[in-house]
């Protein structure tokens, strides 16, 4: 066959999906399989995932690949949110529920990292931006516990999936990079702030690197699937900023992206990390990406915001409250979307209005009005972000690309071209199952390097154009508010 069919499992943090690739020298083709919420449970211990859900859902979903294919994929590659992970025990079973990012176990555990190794040199050594739920400060929360004492072994989700699909252990690296126990600059692991954190690296499982193979799926499960094997996993670029990004459709190296859905991650694809101070204090990322490549970013709250209220307002029409949002007054009132103050779920409505508030401007108080301030921050954020990686790395672009769920809004889209002076080409959407079959394919050998990638992908995905439109001033002004309000 000259065209072969890639499963890509794509968990985002409130629904996943198992997607369908087609891959040809000339076709990229995607269909959805299956779809299932990704539902986070409040026990009285804290927020958990619901993880053999999740694994439920992705077995449902290879089904749901097989009757698209007879029953013949040629492979399946997995991606994720990143940072979280699951404990196995010497028997290779799973002790408890995965944490979730959002929990609140971490607060107050960066101050006594710090005292163990300063924020400066753990930037230094790590490159990642200061985030309360990297693994480091997760495993750091973690210390004291009887199941972290008992524990075999780490892996992190899509790598504890890929373990019970095949039986095989490894640490994918994209991924492993956003643990802040890689050093970006080798690309291994971070071995000396391990030891003065008491982090037991051994609990990792041997690195791999997106494209490797990862086994192939067990007896049991071409059983419960009915397809036909052997079928192989393949390594992806197992964190989703990693796939999604490896998806963006550029044709030169002049550009930056923005990865949009529950998060805003907002960059450049760089060949080296920077690790100045400078950078360290703008809370930019250096997460690892394809090909030893690095991911510079800011990781910006993003549609998350709207989510939260929209759940608060018990789910209303999306369409009706975005047109509400297009017709109401534009940069009346800004909040910072990167702030931290918004991690945590609940009262989101009510949060908003308050840093509104607090910072002494008109408080939106219609769901349309709210949802204007909402897309108006995440485009300042989007513009700042993308205005201060340039000058962090000494990367001009000349075009931003939203790729993600984003796409599919549009006043945000043209929010963002405004904001940032700059076009906008949105799309694809589903950029992190896109990335994932594509490195699947490469693996393969179905299609070449990145740029033949990218060159696919600006072939044969449906792409929007925004240029930018209003008035650049008012942005000037919206961002000095906000940077004065903090
Ligand atoms: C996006 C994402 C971000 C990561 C956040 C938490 O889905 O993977 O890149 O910072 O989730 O894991």
């Amino acid at each position: 066959r000259s065209v072969k069919v890639y499963a890509a499992v794509d968990l985002g943090a409130s629904s996943g999906r198992v997607m369908v690739g087609r891959v040809g020298p000339d076709t990229l083709e995607l269909a959805e399989a299956h779809r299932f919420v990704n539902r986070p449970v409040r026990v009285p211990e804290g927020l958990r995932w619901d993880v053999l859900a999740l694994y439920g859902g992705v077995l449902d979903g290879l089904r749901a690949a097989g009757a698209h294919c007879g029953g013949e994929l040629d492979s399946v590659g997995i991606d994720s949110w990143a940072v979280d992970y699951g404990l196995l025990d010497a028997d290779g079973a799973l002790l408890g529920n995965p944490v979730h990012y959002r929990d609140a176990r971490t607060e107050g555990v960066a101050e006594k990292v710090w005292a163990s190794v300063p924020a400066a040199e753990l930037y230094a050594a790590t490159g990642l931006q200061y985030a309360p739920f990297n693994t480091l400060y997760q495993l750091t929360a973690a210390r004291e516990t009887r199941q972290l004492a008992s524990a075999e072994r780490l892996l992190l989700i899509p790598d504890l999936l890929t373990y019970w699909l095949t039986g095989e252990a490894g640490t994918e690296l994209t991924n492993a990079s956003t643990t802040q126990l890689i050093d970006p600059r080798t690309r291994g692991w971070a071995h000396e702030i391990a030891r003065r954190l008491d982090i037991d690296l051994g609990l990792f499982a041997p690195l791999r690197r997106p494209g490797d193979p990862a086994g192939v799926l067990r007896a049991e499960v071409l059983e419960e699937t009915g397809l036909t094997g052997p079928v192989p996993v393949t390594t992806v670029g197992s964190h989703d900023t990693a796939s999604a990004v490896a998806a963006v459709p550029a044709v030169d190296e002049r550009f930056a992206y923005i990865c949009t859905g529950t998060w805003s991650l907002a960059g450049l694809e760089l060949d080296a990390p920077v690790l100045s101070e400078e950078s360290r204090a703008a809370n930019f990322t250096n997460e690892l990406g394809l090909d030893g490549t690095v991911r510079y970013l800011r990781n910006i709250m993003g549609l998350w915001l709207l989510q939260e209220c929209v759940r608060a307002w018990g789910n209303p029409d999306l369409g009706t409250l975005l047109r509400a949002a297009g017709e109401a007054p534009g940069l009346r009132s800004v909040v910072d979307a990167g702030d931290a103050a918004f991690l945590a779920p609940g009262r989101m409505p009510e949060r908003i209005a308050e840093a509104c508030r607090v910072s002494g401007q008109p408080v939106p108080e219609t769901p349309g009005e709210i949802t204007r301030c909402i897309l108006d921050s995440l485009a300042l954020a989007h513009r700042r972000a993308v205005a201060d990686a340039q000058r962090l790395a000494g990367h001009p672009v000349d075009a931003v690309h939203i790729v993600g769920g984003g796409t599919r809004n549009a006043l945000l889209c043209q929010l963002t071209a405004d904001a940032c002076g700059l076009p906008v080409v949105a799309g694809p959407a589903e950029a992190a199952a896109l990335g994932n079959v594509l490195v699947q394919a490469r693996a393969h050998g179905l299609v070449g390097d990145r740029t033949d990638m990218r060159r696919l992908l600006a072939r044969t995905q449906p792409l929007t154009r925004y240029e930018p439109s209003g008035d650049p001033a008012a942005w000037r002004a919206a961002e000095t508010r906000l940077t004065e309000a903090r």
